[in-house]
């Protein structure tokens, strides 16, 4: 058994539509949903604010590197198209494997495709503070408990701007 924390964001088109697009190609094996967050840019500033959300996610063989790829497929899916110029630019959909669990033990990789877990997950708030609400007892492997590197002193800074959408959801969406 295989289990993953994927970060889903958005900030072109319809974003909502797009995140929801995401969780339903991602299928049966979606355990949790977090809420949808509306979140500033990070690393480049000059594009629209964000929509995030965090999804936590079971199968019963999946790879780390099956998660990239089905990762991959749903940004596909979502139109998603690469500007190599503007590594952190503005994007319909960016589906991002946070941290992967093989049989309870966690993935730790550090190949440059797919890096386990991801290289940046513990600076950014709109990825912990989500995910914190989902499951207030998770641990980044290697980092140690979401909700310890919510009070470090980058993402903490960060925090207040990341603000739920209460009147957004991915769930229930039949
Ligand atoms: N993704 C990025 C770059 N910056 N900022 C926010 N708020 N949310 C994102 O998902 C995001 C970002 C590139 O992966
Ligand atoms: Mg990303
Ligand atoms: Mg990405």
């Amino acid at each position: 058994m295989t289990r993953a924390v994927l970060s889903l964001g958005g900030n072109l088109g319809d974003r909502l539509a797009n995140l929801r697009a995401a969780v339903r190609e991602l299928g049966p094996g979606v355990v949790q949903v977090s809420g949808v967050y509306e979140t500033p840019p990070w690393g480049d500033s000059a594009q629209p604010a964000y929509l995030n959300a965090v999804v936590l996610m079971d199968d019963p063989t999946a790879t780390a590197r099956d998660w990239l790829t089905r990762a991959r497929a749903c940004e596909t899916a979502g139109g998603r198209v690469r500007d190599p110029e503007r590594r952190f630019g503005p994007r319909t959909l960016d589906v991002d494997v946070i941290a992967v669990w093989a049989d309870g033990v966690p993935v730790i990789d550090d190949d440059p495709e797919l890096t386990l877990p991801h290289p940046r997950a513990h600076l950014r708030a709109f990825v912990l503070s989500p995910w914190h609400a989902m499951c207030p007892d998770a641990e980044l492997p290697g980092h140690g408990p979401v909700a310890a590197l919510l009070d470090t002193p980058g993402v903490a800074a960060d925090v207040a701007g990341v603000s739920l959408r209460p009147e957004l959801s991915l769930e229930s969406m039949e």
